[in-house]
């Protein structure tokens, strides 16, 4: 198949999402173009499968906010006649179903028809898309998709709740290459970031509010009062600020390593003990199954999708949002005993089998095939 794929190219899961799906598909014989405003951070590749199209939007000092999403379905129209595009897969539904369903009726004017599968990732649908300025837009994008997914059981009933959708809703999981997590490093390089006595600590995002990083600093406060321990902050976000301050508030400073944006995920995990993700809300929390990838065991609320990720006393714990004391409880009561931690480990890497992305990518491609045979 020749499929589009459209999404936001920066560090965030469903960027991540769409290029290891797109690459993937590409190993499996399909032709994929990519079409966004910028290379996306995690496609190194381009091969004769995997294509880049960039989307530019021309500046013009009358507009105080430049049209991207006219931008956006020019460029559609332009790269599914050009290259024969057969199927469209937008992540988000605002503003990508959006532009896409715009595609589609010009392409239609010219008697081309190209079908729109849409995956909903959250922050369209709990955090940004159920906006009373946006929710129309965001209820008419959906239904007018030809597919929709959601990467969760817990969002697709949120996406009913909250909107009046008369489509089906297919349920495709976040997915993850597991022979990129077992990477048979032998140390990890561990005694670079810590003494053998200290416990690893490690939070990943995009330092959103929606991450509850005074939380995870919180947390990490009260697991080194109880034993020697490091953490290991990686992103850059609006919250950075607020964290570094907290930190030397509490004179924890000198144990706490920030990293920044890495592209060195894998290494950061393998030397990891714990990972912490107290999220508000996360509609799968992708960065919590790359822990646990890794066998790291997962300290969570139990927000969103995350219970169908993390499962409680098995690869780590849920707490509800904001009790740090629990969440505290429960990462010392897994670091405090060598054999418990190991045993939480090998658990956390079991659970993550269920998210192979050679179980999962498939039923993205009966998605197309199915959607392409009712055209
Ligand atoms: O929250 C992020 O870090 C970014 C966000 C996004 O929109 O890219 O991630 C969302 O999509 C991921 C991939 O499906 C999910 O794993 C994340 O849980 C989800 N984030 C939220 O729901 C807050």
């Amino acid at each position: 198949m020749k499929i589009g794929i459209v999404c936001y190219p920066t560090f965030g899961g469903s960027g991540v999402v769409a290029t290891e799906l797109g690459l993937e598909l590409s190993k499996r014989g399909h032709e994929i173009h990519f079409i966004t405003y910028n290379q996306p951070v995690r496609l190194e590749l381009i091969s004769n499968n995997v294509h880049y199209h960039e989307v530019n939007v021309p500046e013009y000092p009358l507009f105080h906010y430049q049209p991207y999403e006219l931008a956006l379905s020019s460029k559609l129209v332009d790269m599914v006649k050009l290259h024969g595009i057969e199927i469209l897969h937008v992540h988000y539904a605002i503003p990508h179903a959006y532009a896409a369903y715009m595609a589609k009726k010009m392409l239609q004017e010219e008697g081309i028809y190209v079908p729109i599968v849409t995956t909903l990732h959250g922050t369209d649908i709990t955090l940004v898309g159920s906006h009373p300025f946006y929710k129309p837009a965001v209820t008419f994008s959906i239904n007018k998709s030809d597919a929709v997914t959601t990467v969760s059981k817990s969002l697709k009933d949120d996406t009913l709740r909250l909107f009046d959708i008369k489509k089906e809703i297919n349920v495709v999981p976040n997915f993850i290459d597991l022979e990129k997590y077992n990477h048979g490093f032998t140390d990890c390089q561990r005694g670079m970031m810590a003494n053998d006595d200290e416990k690893i600590i490690t939070h990943i995002s995009n330092l959103r509010p929606v991450k509850r990083v005074q939380d995870v600093i919180s947390i990490f406060y009260n697991i080194q009062k109880d034993m020697p321990a490091k953490l290991m902050f990686i992103g850059e976000g609006p919250e950075k600020e607020s964290v570094e301050l907290r930190c030397k508030e509490l004179g924890i400073l000198d144990k706490v390593v920030f990293f920044g944006r890495s592209n060195e995920i894998d290494k950061i995990l393998c030397f990891s003990d714990l990972f912490l993700l107290p999220s508000q809300t996360e509609s799968f929390g992708l960065a919590a199954l790359e822990a646990m990838a890794s066998g790291v065991p997962v300290i969570s609320s139990n927000s969103g999708g995350l219970p169908e990720v993390n499962i409680n006393g098995s690869s780590g714990f849920l707490s509800h949002v904001g009790d740090v004391d629990d969440m505290s409880k429960n990462a010392i009561h897994i670091l405090s005993d060598n054999t418990r931690l190991k045993s939480f480990k090998d658990n956390a890497r079991k659970e993550a089998l269920k998210f192979d992305l050679h179980a999962i990518v498939p039923q993205y491609e009966a998605i197309y095939e199915d959607t392409l045979a009712k055209c």
